[in-house]
């Protein structure tokens, strides 16, 4: 059930973040944005109440536990429980290893990995107390696949594969309850490409996108799917993309 759920989204500033805020608001629950663009989290928040639905906001650099614990913070303070984590700040400034954009490698790492792990460390202790919660992280098909280009980015996204698998299953062995999902886009029309600076490779990029790309509602879609699912029931992986979309 998603009705009255208290949900953190990560990332929720634009793309595949603001999509599943909309979505999960609309259905009832109660969201928490969190991203460090703090004007487009304001207008999201807005329109989510204008149109009735509850949703409070915060500045986060997900890269900075305190700013991780002090959205959980808000969470709790504002609707006095967190039901569920979004991890989905992500970047994929894409280019070949010989290009050495080393300052790219690391953001990506210091995002899309200890991003991850600041979240889950913020959230855990509740959940472990509660004896439930659900963890979602957007990982990606470059998480499943290797392509070029892809090296460090589709390393993060490999890296949540397990990640997520093992606080799965130590949960269900701590008899703790925490149910996960990780979701493998292909495909979708966000702001994304704009993290890529390397030029061949934002052509190339780019042509994907707007040949196959399909919209982030679809993405959403999926994360109240299994938000809706039974506590007794985890749905751990979705693959989700375009139709059209060959790989
Ligand atoms: O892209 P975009 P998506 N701290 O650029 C935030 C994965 N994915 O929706 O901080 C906190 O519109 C940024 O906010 P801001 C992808 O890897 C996508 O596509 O204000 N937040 C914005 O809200 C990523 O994990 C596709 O700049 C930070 C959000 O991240 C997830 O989907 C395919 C941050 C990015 O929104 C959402 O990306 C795929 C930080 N330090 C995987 N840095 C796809 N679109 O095709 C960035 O396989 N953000």
């Amino acid at each position: 059930m998603i009705e009255d759920k208290v949900v953190i989204i990560t990332g929720a500033s634009s793309g595949i973040g603001e999509a599943t805020a909309k979505l999960l608001a609309s259905k009832g629950a109660h969201v928490v944005l969190g991203a460090r663009r703090e004007d487009k989290l304001k207008r999201i928040a807005d329109e989510i109440e204008q149109d009735g639905g509850r949703a409070v906001w915060q500045a986060l650099d997900v890269t900075q536990q305190s700013a991780n614990d002090n959205v959980v913070e808000l969470a709790r303070s504002t609707f006095g429980r967190v039901d569920a984590i979004f991890l989905n700040a992500g970047l994929m400034p894409n280019s070949p290893l010989s290009a050495l954009k080393t300052d790219d490698w690391h953001r990506m790492v210091d995002v899309n990995v200890k991003g991850v792990l600041n979240g889950v460390a913020a959230v855990l202790p509740i959940f472990v107390k509660q004896k439930s919660g659900h963890v979602i992280a957007t990982s990606s098909v470059a998480g499943l696949k290797a392509y070029p280009g892809g090296a460090v980015y589709g390393g993060t996204k490999w890296f949540l594969r397990d990640f997520m698998e093992v606080l799965r299953m130590e949960s269900a062995m701590e008899g703790t309850n925490i149910r996960t999902a990780t979701i493998y886009p292909a495909a979708v029309n966000t702001e994304l490409l704009a993290t890529i600076s390397q030029k061949e490779t934002l052509s190339q990029m780019q042509g994907i996108y707007d040949m196959y790309g399909i919209s982030p509602d679809r993405i959403a879609s999926v994360v109240a799917f299994a938000i809706d699912q039974p506590e007794d029931t985890t749905i751990n992986e979705f693959t989700v993309g375009p139709a059209s979309q060959p790989w």
